[in-house]
């Protein structure tokens, strides 16, 4: 297939984009690289050295002999250079990693809150609009978040892969529907997820496009066997207090001896997924796009969940790291439980990667490796979800 990966610089994009290369699909990426302008704004890096766009995909086709083309495009601003390129590629699929996908940067601060809305909600509708304006046959497959559902909003009902069979008293007598799961978004990013879903399920009602979208757990992990060819292809890796998700800062942190970050008790449930999983899923979702004409396809992109808790004293026993109880900067739930449906992609052959040692210490191994790369001052999460909110004071310098 002719793929083309919107976002495809990114910690997801980046291994997603070199695995369909692998695997035999004529890949393109499109990125405004606006990832690697927000970390000069932060005035962060990632802890791995990534280099130069330019520079990963020369050492991917001297590795491979496969050639990865880019294009430099903003999704949510170059509407016509869009049009343009689906024009002259005419690809068979596009997979849509390209928004602003950190929830405490999206609650930072005014500016940050607008942009994420813009860029997320524009570049999401300048998609499907450009693919109706072609008329081309492209099916989509978006990235979404388990985030979009709330966490625990069921209780111990497992959540649904998408959509929830409802009843509606009616005067003629009882019906039943079946709805999108009600949005419980707990971040502007979250609520442009949510908005997301809408625009998905409306362009698949109006205009027949095909749509896959995968409701995904906090990834983890660094490396693919793709992004471990070369250190010219290392994948991304986020420690900082806005993007760097629980999981893989707990393991930077003990990696280095700093206090686990815990947000308030850590009784907070969540789902995860592995980087080499993520970017299998997205190969099944591609060979198995839904039918002209059908709803939106919702897989749950998750294999595991666990409490934030668990998840630090794993970690602490594995190193004798401390475990700190921080303030927690967010609005969210002290406590929940999460159960998550999560059948379509076992169904189809995923075999999931769960949390063991052994891949806890490929991470644990970079964390070290690159620790002289990190910053202790961007370590603490200081985006607060209201002002006034406490943070915590800076724990190793
Ligand atoms: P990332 O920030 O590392 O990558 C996103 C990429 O998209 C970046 O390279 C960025 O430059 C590009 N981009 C953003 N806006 C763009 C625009 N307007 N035009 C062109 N390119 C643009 O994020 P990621 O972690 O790789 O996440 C990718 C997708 O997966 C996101 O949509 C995110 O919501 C979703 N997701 C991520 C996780 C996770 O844990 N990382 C979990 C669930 C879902
Ligand atoms: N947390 C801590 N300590 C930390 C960092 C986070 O206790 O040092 C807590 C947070 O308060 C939260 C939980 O861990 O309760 C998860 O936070 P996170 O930053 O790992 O994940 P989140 O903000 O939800 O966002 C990430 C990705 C996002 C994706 C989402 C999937 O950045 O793109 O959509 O995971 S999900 O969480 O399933 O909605």
């Amino acid at each position: 297939m002719k793929v083309l990966v919107l976002g495809g610089d990114g910690f997801c994009g980046w291994p997603t984009a070199l695995h369909l290369s692998k695997v035999g699909h004529d890949v393109t990426i499109v990125d405004n690289l606006s990832r690697r302008c927000i970390d000069i704004e932060l005035e962060v890096e990632s802890l791995t050295p990534i280099r130069p766009i330019s520079e990963r995909l020369a050492a991917w086709e001297e590795h491979t002999g496969k050639q990865i083309d880019f294009i430099n495009l903003d999704l949510a601003q170059e509407y016509d250079r869009l049009v343009q390129v689906l024009l002259d590629s005419r690809p068979d699929a596009v997979v849509h990693f390209a928004e602003q996908r950190a929830a405490p940067y999206s609650m930072r601060s005014p500016k940050t809150k607008r942009y994420t809305v813009d860029n997320n909600v524009s570049g999401t509708h300048n998609l499907l609009c450009a693919i109706v304006e072609t008329g081309l046959d492209i099916a989509v497959v978006h990235l979404g978040t388990m985030g979009v559902y709330g966490y625990g909003w069921s209780g111990s009902a497992p959540i649904p892969e998408g959509y929830l069979t409802v009843g509606v008293d009616t005067p003629d007598g009882p019906l039943e529907r079946e709805i999108l799961h009600p949005a419980n978004p707990g971040s502007v990013y979250h609520m442009t997820k949510t908005l997301d879903q809408l625009l998905f399920a409306f362009y698949a009602k109006n205009d027949g496009i095909r749509i896959t979208d995968l409701h995904q757990g906090i990834v983890w992990g660094t490396q693919t066997p793709e992004t471990a060819l070369d250190e010219r292809l290392i994948n991304r890796f986020d420690y900082d207090g806005d993007y760097g998700t629980v999981l893989n800062r707990f393991i930077m942190q003990a990696a280095i001896g700093h206090p686990l970050t815990v947000h308030g008790t850590g009784g907070q449930t969540r789902a995860f997924i592995h980087i080499r999983d993520t970017v299998r899923c997205i190969e099944i979702a591609l060979d198995n796009p839904p039918e002209h004409g059908a709803q939106v396809s919702v897989f749950n992109q998750v294999t595991e969940t666990y409490r934030v808790k668990d998840l630090a004293e794993l970690l602490a026993g594995l190193t004798g790291v401390e475990i700190a109880y921080l303030p927690n900067p967010r609005k969210e739930a002290a406590e929940n439980d999460l159960e998550v449906k999560r059948d379509r992609f076992l169904a189809l052959g995923l075999d999931p990667t769960t949390l063991s040692e052994g891949l806890l210490e490929e991470t644990r191994e970079i964390g070290a490796k690159y620790a002289f790369r990190a910053d202790f001052s961007k370590i603490i999460a200081r985006s607060v979800w209201a002002a006034g909110m406490e943070t915590s004071p800076d724990l190793m310098r």
